[in-house]
């Protein structure tokens, strides 16, 4: 099979707006770690597709660690302290996670962010996420720290209208973004994962996003 495009050729950060940036294969060296905990409490909450307000089971599936979790269903989206499959409190944000987000964030000059969300994403072939903003938390002043691991995939980073044409720019595993300032309310999504076997995740990519929810 082909394997275009599994690893960037150089290591090089992106600048994207004010108070944003792709930091080029900051999380590299933690990232088998990182995996191993994500497959580690997806035992205790389990991926799901989470539905949209319309009733569409996303092709993205989902589950969160820290103290408050990102949840979807028919009445809409907020955060909750309980996971709605298993009604228990979602695992713990290990401190691996903590201390990468805190250290991603201050590289942008963001100081002292101690997120109490992580959403974890996973993408198989197909898996897409549509434009959207991120304006379910009340700290707006916060960044957004995100992790990619394992396929590539390409982002969409539009504008601050939802019709703004959006730039594309590929994530590769080990890339870290940062999202903050006058950035944090811009229009993104990811377009479709493409088919590759990638060796620490196989045929999926996963995305942590950390968040200051309150
Ligand atoms: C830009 N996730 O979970 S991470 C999401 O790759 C989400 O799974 C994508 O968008 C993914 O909400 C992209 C990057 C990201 C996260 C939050 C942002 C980009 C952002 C908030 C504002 C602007
Ligand atoms: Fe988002």
């Amino acid at each position: 099979m082909m394997q275009a495009d599994l690893f960037a050729d150089e290591k090089r950060d992106v600048e994207l707006g004010p108070g944003a940036a792709i930091l080029s294969r900051f999380a590299l060296d933690a990232a088998d770690a990182l995996i191993a905990h994500i497959e580690r409490m997806s035992v205790l909450s389990p991926f799901r597709h989470m539905e949209t307000r319309g009733g569409k089971a996303m092709s993205v599936a989902m589950f969160n660690c820290g103290a408050w979790g990102w949840v979807s269903d028919r009445s809409g989206y907020r955060y909750d302290a309980i996971d709605p499959v298993t009604a228990l409190p979602w695992p713990d944000l290990p401190t691996l996670f903590l201390d990468l987000a805190n250290r991603a964030a201050d590289a942008l000059g963001f100081g002292g962010f101690v997120p109490d969300a992580c959403l974890v994403n996973r993408y198989v072939v197909g898996s897409r996420l549509s434009l959207h903003q991120d304006r379910d938390e009340r700290d707006r002043d916060a960044p957004i720290v995100s992790v990619s691991l394992g396929l590539p995939a390409t982002f969409l980073w539009g504008g601050h209208k939802r019709n703004d044409r959006p730039a594309r720019h590929r994530l590769f595993h080990g890339d870290v973004v940062v999202w903050g300032g006058p950035s944090r309310l811009v229009f993104h999504g990811v377009d479709e994962l493409k088919d590759a076997d990638h060796p620490s995740t196989g045929a999926m990519r996963y995305n942590l996003t950390f968040r200051k929810t309150r």
